[in-house]
């Protein structure tokens, strides 16, 4: 793929991403092309981008509080229970008399990361709290001052991860600490007016950065979050200090400005369609960063897997979250369920590490990763008949074969169409994958190829960013909150205000027949009991919108999956699928996506 093309594509999702309105107090998305922006000192990133996988740690004394206060529960991102609780800061101080992590064990721990499959670490040296988990000078409220703990844990585990051939590294909460007077965000205690945020990173912001960078061997990464109070020069100049002490240690994007050496979008945030440059999605296993006690809301093996997979075919890394508690056992289902990802990586990791984002857009049976010469199908839902359809291939195949039994499999190529057959006996697994050997180029078909339709899924799903756009219709990323700080995003069609503001998603029909449609949208006030229109296969269907609650960024954003209807199609390589409003209107919905499914299919 040319790189202009995927900067090309990066830069629409920009405009869809910064188009988004952020909550009130989360800062700008600082989503962009990173490999476009030309900065002096910038380390090596190739570590980074083949690693592919990496965990996180929120740990803390919040990990202690568990998100209960005062026998109440808080929900949403229990690192942020001191500002969900507006805790004095003299009170949240107490946590650390209690704090003892008697269970941590460092090498427990890396071995747990290693297993899992991931290549890198990075842990809260200091989060918004203010806490040092590390042995510091320049405050005493730290783990070895101030707890009965005494020890540094991250002394310990920065050693362990090395041993283990895990790259380490350190989240450092550069501007909120709302421990300091000073410090960002506390407003509850100290009067926002009295602040000096400089005198903050004089006093400690800087400092405790200069230790992590000087006490804990090499880091992989410096990974800085919520930035503010710093010009551009000023983190310029916060930014050389790293570089002074570690010239290799990357720095995430989260040190604000528009600078870092890899792009993080936003939390549990995944890029529908490729970026080009290092940039990392972030995820976290449950529905918060630091231990809840009563959260339960794990990922599945099967669904971390294709979070990691689809971050890959998009050419980024997946980093996910596990929190800790505050004794230091690591949740037994996070134990559990990684241990079953690693064991997957580990028999199919070739088709993950060192891989570069995919010229083939996202199939109903899954995704595709690419190395040169190879293009790997990671089949997350295999169809009724065993064909794995790969449309837009524009290599010469050489061979195909199960990755991990090395089973040669058969194949065979239709006008640019790909067919290749799964064995009938297939073994369980998390994710097949299909090794394809070529020769020639694959061109990138992520916006042009049309999606395939077949009987052989129960559902097949296709996304808003996939249409192709006329008249006032925009692709825009919806951010919102369910619980305080779970952040969600979604990748919608608006704009629609009259019948020539089309999205028409393309359909390669390879099975003909009955299909139920299912139009996914959400929709306030202005766009609601609007008459709506698909034209499609020579007819058009109507429908009026339902109303499902207004958009705010603090509230969870409903998306109803209404159905349209039945409708036949015929057997077409490229049938466009059109929606639009009827008539003129004032607002319409936001489309999430066009979901159709075989009336006829097996269940
Ligand atoms: C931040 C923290 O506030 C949070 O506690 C956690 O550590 C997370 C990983 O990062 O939260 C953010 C930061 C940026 C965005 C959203 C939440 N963002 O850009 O959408």
């Amino acid at each position: 793929m040319s790189k202009k093309k995927i900067a090309s594509v990066a830069s629409i999702l920009v405009a869809a991403v910064c188009a988004s309105s952020m909550a009130a107090d989360m800062p700008d998305q600082w989503t962009k092309d990173i490999s476009q922006t030309p900065q002096s000192g910038h380390p090596d990133t190739k570590w980074f981008q083949d690693a592919k996988f990496g965990m996180f740690m929120h740990w803390g004394l919040y990990s202690e509080a568990g998100n209960v206060w005062k026998g109440k529960d808080y929900y949403g991102s229990g690192e942020w229970l001191m500002h969900q609780a507006k805790i004095p800061a003299k009170q949240y101080a107490e946590l650390a008399a209690t704090f003892n992590p008697v269970h941590f064990n460092a090498d427990d721990w890396a071995t747990f990361v290693h297993d899992s499959g991931a290549k890198y670490l990075v842990i809260t040296a200091k989060h918004h709290e203010g806490f040092a988990m590390f042995k510091s000078n320049v405050s005493d409220f730290n783990i070895v001052d101030a707890t009965p703990y005494k020890k540094d844990p991250m002394a310990l585990l920065s050693e362990a991860c090395r041993k283990h051939g895990v790259q380490f590294g350190f989240y450092y909460s550069q501007n909120l600490d709302w421990h300091e007077q000073n410090g960002g965000g506390n407003t509850w205690d100290f009067d926002p007016k009295s602040k000096d945020i400089k005198k903050y990173y004089a006093e400690k912001s800087i400092p405790q950065t200069k230790e992590l960078l000087s006490n804990y061997g090499p880091l992989g990464i410096m990974w800085f979050d919520m930035p503010g109070g710093l010009t551009h020069e000023e983190t310029l100049a916060f930014m050389a200090d790293v570089r002074k002490l570690q010239p290799n240690c990357l720095i995430s994007s989260r040190v604000g400005q528009g600078l870092g050496d890899f792009e993080d979008l936003g939390d549990s945030e995944l890029s529908p369609l490729p970026i080009a440059g290092p940039w990392e999605a972030l995820f976290t296993h449950t529905d918060s960063w630091g231990f809840q006690k009563y959260d339960q809301n794990y990922k599945t093996p099967k669904e971390v897997i294709k979070l990691l997979v689809s971050t890959s075919a998009r050419g980024g890394n997946f980093l996910l979250n596990v929190g800790p508690d505050g004794e230091g056992n690591l949740p037994e289902k996070s134990r559990e369920y990684l241990l079953d990802v690693g064991k997957w990586l580990k028999e199919n990791g070739e088709a993950v590490y060192g891989t570069t984002h995919s010229p083939i857009r996202d199939q109903p049976w899954g995704v595709c990763t690419a190395k040169p010469g190879k293009l790997f199908l990671h089949v997350l839902e295999v169809p009724h008949n065993n064909v794995i359809v790969v449309p837009n291939f524009t290599g010469d195949v050489k061979s195909a074969g199960m990755l991990h039994a090395l089973a040669s499999l058969q194949w065979k190529m239709e006008n640019g169409t790909l067919e290749v057959t799964l064995p009938g006996n297939l073994p369980a697994s998390l994710d097949h994958v299909i090794e394809v050997n070529y020769t020639g180029e694959l061109q990138d078909g992520w916006k042009s190829t049309p999606a395939v339709i077949s009987q052989e899924f129960n559902s097949v799903a296709v996304d808003a960013s996939y249409a192709d756009l006329a008249g006032n219709t925009k692709i825009k990323t919806q951010t919102y909150s369910q619980y305080f700080g779970n952040w969600k995003h979604d990748t919608v069609i608006e704009g629609q205000q009259s019948p020539e503001d089309t999205a028409t998603f393309n359909l390669a029909v390879i099975e003909p027949g009955d299909y139920r449609l299912i139009l996914e949208y959400a929709c306030g006030a202005d766009g609601k009991s609007q008459e709506g229109a698909i034209d499609v296969n020579g007819r058009t269907y109507t429908f009026q919108t339902l109303f499902t609650g207004p958009y705010d960024s603090h509230q969870p954003l409903m998306f109803v999956r209404h159905t349209i209807g039945i409708i036949p199609l015929s057997k077409s390589s490229d049938l466009p699928l059109v929606i639009h409003p009827l008539a003129n209107s004032p607002s319409f919905f936001w489309l999430r996506r066009v979901v159709l499914e075989p009336v006829s299919s097996a269940p």
